[in-house]
This record gives structure tokens, sequence and C-alpha cells, in this order.
């Protein structure tokens, strides 16, 4: 049987593998991270790798994941190492990551989560568990009670499961042995993000104990920033391929793409480590650069999503070899370019030249369906918020209308050939309810989703021309098919942008 990788086994992986630059077990941990999947893993631990080896310190990362018991099994015996695949057009390289101490999986490890949270060398607490985990009410500004894991929270909150259970019986237990707080490090995709968890946190925290949610609002620091690197879900080839360039078995290994960026508010009053060894950008306000990414990267993800799907491409690299998609991707990048800002030192054409290319990445396999995932809680970020500014600044409305209309067409479950699939969206029974018995009236389908309360602002629905255009694409869609549309709308348009 081939041996697997762990601190036992580390000195027999080859040259050409790099190893941490540092001993991990010289290193006690600072970092409690929430939800250890594969892009915390391609990210922020490859980042905190990088300090640990750069500039040292106490900073090594305890994992809590909060459902999954199988990550937790597959990096304890390896000590919690495991390798990073990079791969680009020029190959592949691979690197084994030593920042991650051990993974608590909160389903069956009882009090271990609030332990580490409550631990005096616990000193950030950073996040990546999807949008939808939080159970924040976006539109309200407050904590959303009737998300499963918030009303079970508030009803037994010394056992909690979800995030801001966990955020806020950990930050009581410290209060209370009169420790300083931890910094909360929200790493999703989304706006403001330190912003919207400490809404979030600060009103779940006063529905229990006032004084306690005062004590967070004063005394916690939530950084706002801004992640990037695409990171497609592991699969047995991804474990395969390690096998093949380490010579032992990773069960946890994780490929991405060589690009990665990482631009982080500098405000973290419990210290941090020295990320900028790895190459993140500290500045004073994320905004302007979470825009850029949520509209431009993100935006157009999604856009590609629905759409390559629905015309049968597995792949976001299959959808860049669409020529008519591939113009789409183009306009619509620009598109959301012309809603932002100026940024200094960023020219958003090159940066939208970048985005092409790492989407068109031959080596990684990142699947339309995995993006097309939960359309609810990602549109209003990545298409709504630039429809707005566009509708508001008399830009281009088309593009956004476009990707309106294919995640309208992909709401209704079932592809060209008539194949049902399933959603995979926190929402799909409201979706599914509203469009039952409109299936075939574009006009129907669409004011019935864009009624959906928290989507779209009211100002962009009651909008004449925005509905048009909406309906104008998905009626075509449902009569001439997704891929005749796509072709249609792409005539005209430049090949490169
Ligand atoms: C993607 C992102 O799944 C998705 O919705 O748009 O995960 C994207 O790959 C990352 O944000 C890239 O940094």
């Amino acid at each position: 049987m081939i041996a697997r990788l762990s601190l036992d086994t580390l000195a027999q992986v080859p040259e050409t593998v790099a190893r941490p630059g540092y001993e991990p077990a010289r290193h006690g941990a600072g970092i409690v991270h929430i939800g250890v999947g594969a892009f915390h893993r391609a990210h922020q631990a490859v980042y905190t790798d990088a300090a640990l080896a750069g500039a040292g310190g106490d900073w090594r990362i305890d994992g809590i994941s909060l459902r999954s018991t199988q990550i937790a099994d597959a990096l304890n015996p390896q000590h919690g190492l495991y390798s990073l695949i990079e791969r680009g057009e020029e190959g592949a390289s691979a690197r084994v990551v030593g920042s991650l101490r051990r993974v608590i999986a909160a389903a069956r490890d009882g009090q271990a989560p609030l332990a580490a949270l409550a631990a005096p060398e616990t000193r950030i607490v950073s996040l990546t568990v999807t949008e939808k985990a939080y159970g924040i009410d976006r539109a309200r500004g407050c904590a959303d009670e009737a998300h499963p894991a918030v009303a079970a929270d508030l009803a037994a909150a010394r056992r909690p499961q979800g995030v801001l259970g966990l955020l806020c019986e950990g930050l009581r237990l410290r209060k209370e042995q009169g420790l300083p707080p931890f910094t909360i490090l929200c790493c999703d995709n989304l706006p403001d993000n330190g912003g919207l968890v400490r809404t979030g946190l600060v009103d779940f925290a006063a529905r229990l104990d006032p004084s306690l949610a005062d004590w967070i609002g004063a005394a916690v620091a939530f950084p706002s920033t801004m992640v990037d690197r695409i990171t497609p879900a592991p699969t047995e080839e991804t474990q395969a391929k390690a096998q093949r360039l380490l010579g032992l078995a990773d069960l946890a290994a994780v490929e991405a793409e060589p690009f990665t960026q990482w631009v982080v508010e500098d405000h973290f009053p419990t210290g941090r480590p020295a990320w900028e060894q790895g190459g993140a950008i500290f500045v004073a306000d994320v905004a302007p650069y979470e825009a850029m990414k949520l509209r431009m990267l993100n935006g157009t993800h999604s856009m590609m999503a629905y759409t390559g799907f629905l015309c049968g491409h597995k792949y976001v690299r299959d959808v860049m070899r669409d020529g008519a998609l591939a113009r789409l991707v183009r306009r619509h990048l620009k598109a959301a370019a012309a809603t932002l800002g100026p940024l200094d030192g960023i020219d958003t054409k090159d940066y939208a030249d970048v985005l092409a290319r790492r989407f068109a990445n031959p080596a990684i396999a990142h699947e339309t369906y995995q993006i097309a995932m939960d359309g609810t809680e990602k549109l209003p970020q990545r298409i709504a918020a630039p429809a707005l500014h566009a509708l508001v600044h008399g830009q281009k409305l088309r593009p956004f209308a476009f990707a309106v209309a294919a995640w309208m067409r992909y709401c209704l479950g079932r592809g060209e050939d008539g194949a049902a699939y399933a959603l995979r969206d926190p929402r799909e029974a409201a979706i599914a309810a509203a469009v039952k018995g409109v299936e075939g009236d574009a006009r129907g389908i669409c004011r019935a989703l864009s009624a959906l309360p928290g989507l779209f602002p009211a100002r962009l629905v009651q909008n004449a021309y925005w509905q048009e255009e909406v309906e104008t694409v998905l009626s075509a869609m449902l009569e001439k098919g997704v891929a005749d549309t796509v072709r249609r709308e792409a005539e005209g348009l430049p090949a490169g942008g």
C-alpha cells in the first residue's frame, strides 16, 4: 500500500515538489478557520504558509468543518499537510502546504469548536462557508431568523451549530474569561463582507444578550477582504495527480489556477500573519477591489454558468471555446467594467484580458454546474448591483438583462432535452412555486422571479425597459433555444472584445 503524506513521510517528497519553508510542528496556532474546503486550502492557507516561512510566528490554522467529517478524516492523519497543484497552460507544479494544524469536525467533535474559538491563542477567526451559510438577511440588514441554523442557535445558544451561533458563543466565552476578542475575517464573495458579518452578528447577539452585542460592536474588528483564485472542486483525478507528483497518497489535495490575489483591509488589532509574504495586498478600503472582482469575474462567471450549462458546456473552458459565448463574455466584462469607479494602478481592460485568459485555462476543469449553484445568493452583488448602476447612469443594460434571463431559464430545472436537474439553491422551493403554471410564458416567469424578496432592487424591476429586455431574451430562449439565442445575441459583436 502506498504511504500517506504526513510529517513522518514529508522527507520522501521529491525535490520537484516544494515543501514548507519552516518546521510546521514548531509553530503554534493563532487562527481558527471555519469552512476548510478546497478554496481555503488553495488560498488563505497558502498565504499563511508563505507568512510562516518568511516571518515565522504562531499562526498555524485550526480548521473547523461545519458539516463534513470527511475533510477532518483526510487531513488529520496527514498532520494537516496537503498538496496544492497549480495548473496552468505550461503544465503543473505542486507544493506541500504546512499551515493547517488540525481539523475539527463540528458534527462529531462536541465542544471542540467552542474550545478552539475560546482558546487564548486564537487571535483571528476566518471564514469561507459560502454566501448562504451566514444566515444574514442582506436586504433588511439583520440575522435571518428563518434561516435554519440561525433559528436553531437562537433557541440553543450554548450548543451552536451555525456560523453566527458559533462566533457569538465563542466571543461570549472569551468575554466571560476576560480574554480579548478575536478578529473576524470573512473571506466569502460578499460585498462589504466584514461589515455584513458585523451587522448580522451584532443583531444575532442582541437577541440573546444586549450587553454582549454592545461588546462585539465596540471591541471586535471585522476587516473586509477580496479573495480570488479559481479552484474547481477536487476530484479523484486530483488525488491521482497528487500521488503521481508526490509519490505519496494525499486525500486532501487541491488544484487551482496559478493566479491568486488577496486584498485585505489592514485592521487587525489582535495581530496578523505577514500575509504580504505570499503577495497579499493591504489597503485602507477594499470596496473598489471587491466591486471589480464581484462584477467582472464573478458576474461574468455566473452568466457563463447559466448560458454554458444550458448549451451543454460542462466546463468554463468549453464556454470560452464557443465563439458566440466567448463574445458575450467579452461584452459582459466590458459592461461590468463600465459600472466601476477608477482604481489606482488598475486598468480594467487589462483586468478583463487576464480574466478571459484565466477562464480559458485548458488545465482547469471548473464545472459550469458548480458555479450555477446558489444563484439567489450570488445574483444581487454580481448582476443586479451593476445593472442598477447601469440603469441609473444610462449605461448598457442588455448584458445584465441577458444574464438574468439565462438564470431564469435555468430556474425551470429542465434542460432543452427535457432532462431535469437540481437547482441547488437555498430558495429552490420558492423558485419552483413561483414558476409553477407559467413555465412556457416568459412574461409570467420574469414577473414571478423578479418578485422574489430581496433579489432585485425595486428600481430595477419596476423599470419597463429592463423588464422588456429580460423578457425578450427569455422568450427567445424558450422559443428558439438557448444556443440559438446566444448565437443571435453575439452576431455583430467583435471576436476579441
Ligand atoms: C465562482 C467563484 O463558484 C462561483 O460562483 O464564481 O467561486 C470563483 O471561482 C472565485 O470567486 C474565484 O476567485
